[in-house]
C-alpha cells in the first residue's frame, strides 16, 4: 500500500472514534489532512462535530471543507484530539512538530480528554530520536537559547546538530511567531529528562516530545490498522 493509502486508512479508522456532538481537536500534517477529508464527508452526511484546529493550515482546510470550527477560547475543553506524529514509541510517547505546529498541537492535545494518534507504521520506533526533535524558541536572544539548549543536552549525554528550520533562505516562523530549532540527537533514551531540561531554558517555548498525552494510536500497516492503547 502507498503512503497515501496508509494515511487514508488511519484517517478512516479514526472516524470510528468520532461520535455525534463531539468537540474535536484537529491535527496538522498529511495524515491529519487525510482524516480531515474523510471527516468532511461524514459532516456532509450529517455528523455533528465542532473542530478546533491545531494550525492555520488545518483551520483553512477545515473551513474550505465546511467543517464547523471553533477556537479554544469558546471550547476550552475538547472530547478528543486526532493528530499525526513523526515518531511514536511503545509507550505512545511521541515526537511531533515536523509540520511546525507543535505548540498549538500540544495545547490542543492537553485541552482534550483523549488524544488519538493516527500514523502509518513507518512512524513506530523502539526509541525516540531518529527524527530530529523540533524545539520552538522565542526569537529574542536565540543564540543564547541555542547555547543553553546545547548545554542542557550535553548535561544529559545527548549531542547532535541543532539547526534553525528555514523556509528557503528565511527562518521558518510558526503560527505563533516563533522559530524552530531541529535537534538531531539520534536517540533519546530518557525523553522525560530531556523535556524537563528543555523547559528549564527560558527561551524555549515548547518542544516536540509529547509525553503522557496520547493514550491511543491507530497505526496503518500494509494489511491492517492496529489500535494501540497504553
Ligand atoms: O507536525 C506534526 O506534528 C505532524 O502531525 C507530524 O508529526 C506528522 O505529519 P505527517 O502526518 O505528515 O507525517
Amino acid at each position: 500500500a502507498s503512503a497515501e493509502e496508509l494515511k487514508r486508512a488511519a484517517g478512516e479508522a479514526a472516524l470510528d472514534h468520532v461520535t455525534d456532538g463531539m468537540c474535536l481537536g484537529i491535527g496538522t500534517g498529511s495524515t491529519a489532512e487525510a482524516f480531515i477529508r474523510v471527516l468532511a464527508d461524514k459532516v456532509q452526511a450529517g455528523l455533528n462535530v465542532i473542530g478546533v484546529a491545531t494550525s492555520e493550515r488545518t483551520e483553512k482546510l477545515c473551513r474550505e471543507l465546511s467543517i464547523p470550527m471553533a477556537t479554544l477560547e469558546t471550547l476550552p475543553q475538547l472530547d478528543l484530539t486526532i493528530d499525526g506524529a513523526d515518531e511514536l514509541d511503545g509507550a505512545l510517547r511521541l515526537i511531533k512538530g515536523g509540520g511546525g505546529a507543535l505548540l498549538r498541537e500540544k495545547i490542543v492535545a492537553a485541552a482534550s480528554k483523549r488524544m488519538l494518534v493516527i500514523a502509518d507504521e513507518s512512524k513506530t520506533v523502539e526509541t525516540l530520536g531518529a527524527f530530529p526533535l523540533p524545539i520552538e524558541i522565542n526569537g529574542f536572544g536565540m543564540v543564547a537559547t541555542y547555547l543553553a539548549i546545547q548545554e542542557a543536552a550535553d548535561g544529559l549525554g545527548l549531542s547532535g546538530e541543532l539547526t534553525l528550520r528555514r523556509t528557503g533562505e528565511d527562518p521558518f516562523i510558526t503560527d505563533s511567531g516563533h522559530l524552530i530549532l531541529d535537534a538531531s540527537f539520534g536517540r533519546i533514551p530518557d525523553p522525560e529528562a530531556l523535556s524537563r531540561a528543555l523547559h528549564d531554558v527560558p527561551g524555549v517555548v515548547e518542544h516536540g516530545l509529547f509525553l503522557g498525552l496520547a493514550k491511543e494510536a491507530l497505526v496503518a500497516g500494509a494489511d491492517t490498522v492496529r489500535h494501540l492503547t497504553v
